[in-house]
């Protein structure tokens, strides 16, 4: 991994990661640590990220696919740990579709009736 993507000082899930930010983690695994919206959308409301820093889903899963999985792996732990069978996986890439912090984040939403096509 190169060196620039291990952190970003100016990140704000890089500090909530390294602990300088506090943040209410609910999971954490060797690449990942998952924690609380602090906006929860629904019920349960966790991001699941990476400890290294990537902009998106796409570079952390061309930089370090082992993570990326991970996330994957992290997200299931989380809606089974909270209990649910049905829950969304959200990546939000790039500002036109929402993304607001440029730290990959996978959204996991649950314990509501989720109506599709998002907003
Ligand atoms: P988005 O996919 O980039 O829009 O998601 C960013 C999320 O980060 C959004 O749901 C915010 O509520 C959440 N968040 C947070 O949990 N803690 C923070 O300090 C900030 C944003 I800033």
């Amino acid at each position: 991994m190169e060196a620039t993507h291990q952190s970003d000082p100016a990140c704000l899930f890089c500090k909530i990661v390294a602990g300088e930010v506090p943040g209410e983690v609910v999971h954490v695994t060797e690449r990942t640590v998952a924690f609380r919206d602090i906006n929860g959308q629904a019920p349960t409301h966790v991001l699941v990220v990476p400890r290294a820093h990537y902009e998106n889903a796409a570079a952390l899963a061309a930089g370090d696919p082992e993570a990326a999985a991970e996330l994957l792996t992290s997200a299931a732990a989380v809606a089974t740990a909270e209990g649910h069978d049905d829950y969304r996986l959200v990546f939000n890439t790039g500002a036109g579709a929402g993304q607001t912090v440029f730290h990959t984040h996978l959204h996991v939403l649950a314990g509501r009736a989720l109506t599709w096509p998002p907003g």
